[in-house]
Order: C-alpha cells, then structure tokens, then sequence
C-alpha cells in the first residue's frame, strides 16, 4: 500500500512541546516499541547504536525501546535483555548516544509467558509459564508444546511474586544504564496482558475470576516498580483490542471494562497518592495483530475507539496504530488532551521521520522481509531524506 500523498504537519500541536514524566519533549513524534532481534546472544550489539542514534536524531524526541526481557527465560534468541551487566553496558552506550542527541528514552520491559518457544524453554531447563494452564496461544505452539513434553502451566503465587520482582530489578538496571524510564508491556498478549485477559487466565485465586483480580499482577508490579525507581520514570503499555497471541479483542465484552478498571487505577494512584505515571501507551483498533502482515488497517470496526481513556486519565496519552497512512487524523487525535502519536513500522524505513512529517517530505516504503532477521540488511540502510 502506498503512503498517501506527503503532508506537512508543522502546525499542529504534534509539534508543540510536552512534559512526559521529567522530560520535556521538543515535539510528540514518539519511536515505538519495535523488536528487531539483532541483540546478538541476547546483548545489545554495536549496529545497535548507530540505530537508536539515527531515529533520536531530532533534539527532543521519546524513544521506546524494543521490548527487553526481564529474564534469561523471556527472551527469544537475539531478544535484548537487561538482566547481565554486559547487557547493562551495551544499553548505556545506547542510551548515551540518545541523550548525547538531547532525546529521551524510555525501555520497554517484558515477559513472554505462553508467547515463549517451549523448545528455546525446554533446551534452556525452564519450564512453560502463563496465567493458567494449557491455555495455548495457538494450535502451533500447543503442539510444540506437546513435542518437547512441556505442558504450559499456571503460575504460583510465590512466582507471580518473583516475576513482579524480576519487573523491579530490570527496571532499576535500566535506570542504572541511564534510561529516563521504563514502560510496562501489558499489551499484545505477552505476560502481563495474559493476566488481564479471560480468554488466557481463568484463575480461582486472587490474581483471576474478576476484574479487579485479572489487573492484580500489573497493578502490583506498577507499584513496586514506583516504589523502586519513581512514578515519573513508569509507563504501561495497552492495547484491549488487539488479538495476537491469541488475546481476546472485543469478543469479550468485558474487555473495555478491562482495560478501563486497570486505566481508572492508574489515575487514583494520580489524584490520591501523587504517583501519576509518565504516560499511558494504548494501541488502535485499526491495528489488532502486531504481525502486520498488510499495510492497510486491520480494524475490528470504525465505531470502536481508544478515547475512553480520556474520561478515566488526565495524563500523557501514546497512541499508536498506522498513522502514517492516516496523517489527517493526526490534527484530531493530537487537539486531545497530552497525546503523543507513536509511528512503528515507518520509523523502520525514515530514521529522520519527525523531520519528514514536519516537512512534509515524502516517505521511505519499509521492506517486511528484513524486519525480524538478525542481519545487517534492512537496518541501518534505510537514508535520510535528501532534496
Ligand atoms: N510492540 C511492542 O509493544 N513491543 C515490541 O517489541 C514491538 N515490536 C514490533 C516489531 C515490529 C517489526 C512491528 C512492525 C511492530 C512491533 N510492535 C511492538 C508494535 C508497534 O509498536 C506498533 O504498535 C505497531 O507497529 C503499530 O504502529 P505502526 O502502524 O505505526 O507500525
């Protein structure tokens, strides 16, 4: 699909500064989370660099990482994480390019749960977690599961505990790499957001069967999180409609509800206690499966919205969800309160996007195929604009 026809956005408030946490943006062109799997043995690599420091090239940009495993057991070959101090030192030199940029960065940390690859588990002796038991995000991995003889189980309480602190301590290697905050991925059906969906936790326990018990494991790591490193410094990522890794979208009902109860919690922590998070990241319903295999929307329907979340929460909104393709409603979504838009896959292919959208310079195309390869190709080669 092509890009449609290039337009300048200089005058709407996607440039007008904004204060997300401590940081102060120069404009809300926001690098989303984009996992490339070129951390060689799960340590971010040198090519690494020159990446983060093309696309926080422009002063004042937010950059969010690619998703960073909290343990050796939620990262996939050539995953990052951030759990050994070489991968410590290999994020402060990126992060150091970032802020040698005078941008910002925020590390977006996870846990697969059932999005694992039971035989990388069983190869490595761990075993095949979620928030229930054998609840298979698909048919494929319940068969993987089945040839490597690790059934997916529950979680006890005890680890539910241990994975809250492992949320905990990559927060605070983070902050120790000097990133200028974390954001919690509880969405696209990894870990966290196994817990919030029915569809994959169906727990008798406190952590499951009610609204209130399905956000217990995010709201708990939240605010420990808070407590470890400063509610300015803490993001959560969302998305209630999206349905990859087997996630619900809106065929369960009480998804909105879901998703408004843990949003309705973040901003009592606001109002009651002083502890309002940097920013909210929520996901489109025009983007329902991160696979993107099209370039066009994939929507569950143009009457469904992400706008509940300014009746509930009065800070920094981060949408994201093919805006490239839509830059008319670029005007209308950023004349609400605080929001940021953040652009994925086009951010791939135009390192220098804010300048092109600000410019209304036309737009790199991005080749799919070299997405999620580990090579050099399809990386760093994307230029930037020249007249
Ligand atoms: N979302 C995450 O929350 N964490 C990720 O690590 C992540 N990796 C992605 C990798 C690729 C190659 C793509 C295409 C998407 C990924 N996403 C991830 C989803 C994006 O952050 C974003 O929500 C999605 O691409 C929609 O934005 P876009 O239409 O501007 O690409």
């Amino acid at each position: 699909m092509e890009f449609p026809a290039p337009l300048s956005l200089k005058d709407t408030r996607l440039f007008e500064p904004l204060k997300v946490g401590s940081v102060t943006l120069s404009h809300r062109v926001v690098l989303a989370p984009l996992t490339r799997f070129r951390a060689e043995q799960n340590v971010p690599q040198e090519i690494m660099v020159q990446y983060y420091r093309d696309r926080s090239s422009k002063p004042g940009t937010l950059v969010i990482t690619e998703a960073i495993a909290v343990s050796p057991q939620d990262a996939n070959l050539n995953q990052p994480g951030i759990w050994a101090e070489n991968q410590i030192d290999g994020w402060s030199q990126i992060f150091h390019t970032i802020h040698e940029n005078q941008s910002y960065v925020f590390v977006q940390l996870f846990s697969l749960g059932r999005q694992a690859s039971p035989a990388y588990l069983k190869r490595n002796g761990y075993d095949y977690v979620s928030a229930s038991a054998g609840l298979y995000k698909d048919e494929a991995s319940e068969r993987e599961a089945f040839e490597h003889g690790l059934a997916q189980r529950e979680l006890t309480i005890d680890e539910i505990h241990h994975y809250t602190n492992k949320f905990v301590i990559a927060a605070q290697n983070s902050i120790r790499a000097g990133a200028d905050g974390v954001e919690l991925h509880a969405a696209n059906g990894y870990l966290l957001n196994q817990f919030l969906d029915p569809i994959s936790n169906v727990r008798t326990d406190q952590y499951g069967g009610s609204i209130e018990n399905r956000a217990r494991f995010l709201l708990e790591t939240v605010d420990a999180v808070i407590d470890a490193i400063g509610a300015d410094k803490v993001a959560v990522r969302l998305s209630p409609f999206n349905v990859f890794g087997g996630m619900s979208g809106v065929e369960e009902t009480l998804i909105v509800a879901q998703n408004a109860y843990v949003i309705g919690e973040l901003e009592k922590r606001a109002q009651q206690s002083g502890y309002r998070i940097a920013y909210i990241s929520i996901v489109e319903p025009r983007v329902i499966d991160s696979n993107l295999e099209g370039d066009s929307d994939i929507s569950q329907g143009s009457f469904i919205s992400t706008d509940f979340i300014y009746s509930i929460w009065r800070g920094v909104v981060i949408k994201a969800g093919n805006f490239a393709h839509h830059p008319e409603l670029i005007r209308v979504e950023t004349d609400k309160p605080q929001t940021c838009i953040a652009y994925g896959r086009v951010f791939i292919s135009n390192p220098d996007l804010p300048d092109r959208l600000y410019n209304g310079w036309p737009l790199a195309k991005y080749n799919r195929d070299t997405f999620y390869t580990s090579e050099d190709e399809g990386y760093n080669d994307y230029p930037f604009y020249s007249e």
